[in-house]
């Protein structure tokens, strides 16, 4: 049998070295836990950055991936599907939006609300041609494409890529006064996530959405939230907005939409602002495929059905103070909402890395990011027991 360390070679002369995983090689999962291919069983910590929300495998997806795999896989969007309508209108619902485009991962759909943003510009708003803006915020992560990234602060993510997009400028992140300055007459929108993921999951001030949602109302900007790692349940509710009651005009959805099952990604806002596209002006072969339409149905009702969002508020906000109390001379301060979790490490700690090795020899496999936070953010499915069954590892570790 090949074993993890011979797979890892393997990957790495045959890959692209731009990643540095745990060495860890997975085969198998089951709700909140994983396999290696020697047969060792860890719980997931990491949920995919939130692909996972529903856990690994679950029998529901198994069954719609299966079932409509058996049927109609790719139509291309030349013709209608018969799971594509049903599908934006559970969406819609589900968001309290009037209009959807669906796409397949979290940058096309990114690309997509940025297309749309300054397509709104000119045909609503009317800045002049070619002038549209976007305020982004620094410490943004929303994919990798050379627009997204040309507007990125991280100078890992950009080294080597340019020359990037026009169009672009960055303010401070949870400076609710720093946007409002910044905005001219010809910003189209602000794009912004509702908690910085990558960043290492940094919450805005109390009120600052609200705050983007009345400065984008008064100067007419369209405040765009970027939903593909907060939302779907991940922070408590079923999107990140909704603790602050502040709607954005548009919201940018990915990640476990498909459920871990199949990239599918999607935009949703008003019929004012997707109305702005005509049939060319943008599209791609699969999104909106049969099987990633009935696979995200699938995965929209048991998110609603096993009231995900509830559990995720409740162990999340239990968790968060368990870990707080440990005592540990690493920890900076731990940080999130609901069942997104960073703990922050103290410079002198040597780095998250060596922490999610111990972690993994434990058998909880998370993720850090940067340098110095780890990330927690188990499948939603996960029990108090199974939480408390990881602090133990977690005390061990960090204590
Ligand atoms: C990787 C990070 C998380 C996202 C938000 C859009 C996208 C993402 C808020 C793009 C993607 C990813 C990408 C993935 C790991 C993961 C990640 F560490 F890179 F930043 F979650 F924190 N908006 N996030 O978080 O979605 O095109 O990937 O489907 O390895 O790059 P995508």
């Amino acid at each position: 049998m090949v074993d993890s360390k011979e797979l890892i070679e393997i990957s790495e002369t045959y890959g692209a070295h731009n990643y540095h995983p745990l060495p860890v090689v997975l085969s198998k999962g089951e709700g909140i836990w994983v396999w290696d291919v020697e047969g060792r069983k860890y719980l997931d910590f990491l949920s995919c950055y939130s692909a996972v929300n529903q856990g690994h495998c679950h029998p529901r997806l198994i069954a719609a991936l299966t079932g409509q795999a058996k049927k109609l896989t790719l139509t291309s969007r030349a013709f209608h599907n018969d799971q594509l309508g049903p599908f934006l209108k559970e969406l819609c619902e589900l968001t309290g939006f009037e209009m959807a485009l669906p796409m397949n991962t979290g940058a096309e759909a990114v690309e997509t609300a940025i297309k749309a943003s300054r397509r709104w510009g000119y045909m609503v708003k009317g800045i002049p041609d070619g002038k549209a803006e976007i305020i982004a915020c620094a410490g943004n992560f929303h994919g990798r494409t050379t627009t997204i990234i040309g507007f990125s602060t991280e100078e890992e993510y950009k080294r080597g890529f340019g020359p990037f997009t026009p169009g672009f400028k960055v303010v401070p992140y949870g400076d609710a006064r720093a946007l409002e300055e910044a905005i001219t007459p010809e910003t189209a929108a602000f794009l912004v996530e509702p908690i910085q993921g990558e960043a290492g999951v940094v919450v805005p001030p109390e009120g600052y959405l609200r705050e983007v949602r009345r400065i984008c109302s008064e100067k007419k900007v369209l405040f765009v939230a970027d939903e593909v790692q907060t939302g779907f349940c991940r922070t408590g509710k079923m999107f990140c907005w909704e603790h602050e009651g502040a709607r954005p005009d548009m919201m940018i959805l990915g990640k476990a939409l498909g459920g871990g099952y199949y990239p599918v990604s999607a935009v949703v806002a008003s019929r004012e602002i997707l109305g702005v596209f005509d049939p060319g002006s943008h599209g791609s072969t699969f999104g909106g495929n049969p099987l990633g339409a009935a696979v995200a149905r699938e995965a929209i009702r048991i998110l609603v059905e096993e009231k995900l969002d509830e559990r995720a508020a409740e162990l999340g906000a239990w968790f968060m103070e368990e870990l707080r109390a440990i005592e540990s001379p690493h920890v900076d301060h731990v940080r999130g909402k609901g069942l997104l979790i960073g703990v922050v490490l103290k410079p002198g700690a040597g780095g998250a890395r060596p922490f999610c090795e111990k972690l993994q020899a434990e058998g909880l496999l998370a993720k850090e990011t940067h340098e110095d936070v780890i990330r927690f953010a188990p499948p939603l499915v996960i029990e108090k027991s199974d939480l408390q069954w990881a602090l133990e590892r977690i005390r061990k570790v960090l204590g």
